[in-house]
């Protein structure tokens, strides 16, 4: 391998490592049956959790258990094929949290 070739490969490398995203994002939670699938899910902090509903009854993922107006982060309510994210900022920790239409739905989210 010639100085130059030898060269290159290492800047690539280089380049390689620099883009390389840390912590794979989290993959979606499904709304099915009026369960949020899977529980709890684990995201990193910083990153999106995306919520997809399959049921025919709308839905929500809503933080913490029990809020209405003053929920420290929520989806609005969104029906069957629809999806909405939220940006996780909770230190981590496991947390629960739950559907502002059906109170009873209640999942867990972990936050590393
Ligand atoms: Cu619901």
């Amino acid at each position: 391998m010639g100085i130059k070739l030898g060269i290159a490969l290492g800047l690539v490398g280089a380049l390689t490592l620099a883009v390389a995203p840390v912590q794979a994002a989290p993959p979606p939670v499904l709304i099915v049956a009026f369960t949020f699938q899977p529980s709890p899910v684990t995201v990193p902090r910083g990153q999106a959790v995306t919520w997809i509903n399959l049921d025919t009854a709308p839905h929500t993922a809503s933080y913490p258990v029990g809020c209405v107006k003053k929920c420290k982060w929520t989806t609005p309510a969104f029906g069957l094929g629809g999806s909405s994210a939220v940006t996780i900022k909770l230190r981590p920790g496991t947390y629960s949290y739950y559907c502002k239409v059906h109170p009873f739905m209640v999942a867990k989210l972990t936050v590393t």
